[in-house]
């Protein structure tokens, strides 16, 4: 089989990408591993309409049944959000067995990236990215997402890295790879449910006309990377961060001592931070996550094709 045999498009994106109209991807292991039902399916379908009132058409990205979709209709949404941690979580090294298989997968960052590369669509809106996770010395848990950015020319619109990682280690990495981190009217990293940290990111920008002008700067230098857009969750959604630190830290201790390591982390822990803040989490991870759609849209609008 060839790869345009893989893939299937949603009449929407097609008719969309046809016509030139900006497109933007939605990952689909934020739906099924990193919240829970009915709020993951609610947050997917809202998220997809916030971009179609910017005028961009929204590519939530799945494997269903070994094809590899771009755009989902409300049906297969509402599927992957109540089938939830019993869906593949699906990174790069799964896409050949579930395409071989016939099976069904919710793409994680890195998945969704590739999918969306060879859909030909260019920005991405998502809430965290995975990174090199605290204690990555000895268990050396780093995302495969790092290595897919490095990789693969799709910019990535996050509200920066959660405390589950090392995010001092997860820049380094991002620097070593040659990838961008940008801070969208920001200096700081932003560190997911709170608005900042301690560390810097590499440029800052205040419009989404010079994301866009930047990430066809480096599509037209023909380099194979993307990039990384950290855009803080807004201030009257911000979470308390002594609250929010307390909870990850214990999330943390809890997941050693169950042994919890590998693909399983991520969505342990996001489950448990949701459990100690009391849904709180959930609040401040659901409105961060429009952000990102917004600005992602704002962006998708302004790249010149
Ligand atoms: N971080 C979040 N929410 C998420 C994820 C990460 O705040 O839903 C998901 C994303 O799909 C990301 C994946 O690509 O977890 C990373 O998993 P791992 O750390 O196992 O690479
Ligand atoms: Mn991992």
């Amino acid at each position: 089989m060839n790869l345009s045999e893989h893939i299937k498009f949603s009449p929407k994106v097609e008719q969309a990408i046809k016509e030139n109209r900006p497109v933007i991807a939605l990952e689909s292991t934020i739906i099924s591993h990193g919240m829970p039902y009915p709020q993951n399916v609610e947050t997917a379908i809202a998220c997809e309409n916030i971009a179609r009132e910017h005028g961009v058409e929204p590519a939530t990205i799945a494997i269903i049944q070994g094809k590899l979709c771009v755009g989902l209709t409300e049906k297969e949404i509402d599927y992957l959000g109540k089938t939830g941690l019993s869906v593949t979580k699906a990174s790069r090294r799964d896409l050949p067995v579930l395409i071989a298989r016939k099976q069904d997968g919710a793409t994680t960052v890195a998945a969704t990236m590739i999918i969306a590369a060879m859909a030909g669509i260019k920005v991405f809106a998502t809430g965290g990215i995975g990174g090199v996770h605290r204690g990555a010395e000895t268990t050396m848990d780093i995302s495969a997402d790092l290595e897919e950015l490095a990789q693969t020319p799709v910019a990535v619109i996050c509200a920066g890295a959660k405390s589950i990682l090392d995010l001092g280690l997860t820049l380094e990495y991002l620097e070593t790879k040659g990838i961008p981190v940008l801070g969208y009217k920001t200096d700081k990293l932003p560190a997911f449910f709170t608005n900042t940290s301690e560390f810097n990111v590499d440029y800052r920008m205040d419009s989404a006309q010079e994301i866009a002008d930047t990430i066809s700067a480096q599509r037209s230098l023909g380099f194979s990377g993307g990039m990384l857009i950290a855009n803080p969750i807004p201030e009257e959604y911000a979470m308390d961060a002594k609250v929010i630190d307390k909870a990850i830290a214990d999330a943390i201790e809890e997941a050693e001592q169950k042994g919890i390591h590998g693909k399983d982390t991520t969505p342990f822990l996001l489950a448990k931070i949701v459990e100690i803040t009391g849904g709180n989490s959930l609040k401040a991870n659901i409105q961060l996550v429009f952000n990102n759609v917004r600005l992602a849209s704002e962006i998708a609008t302004k790249l010149q094709f």
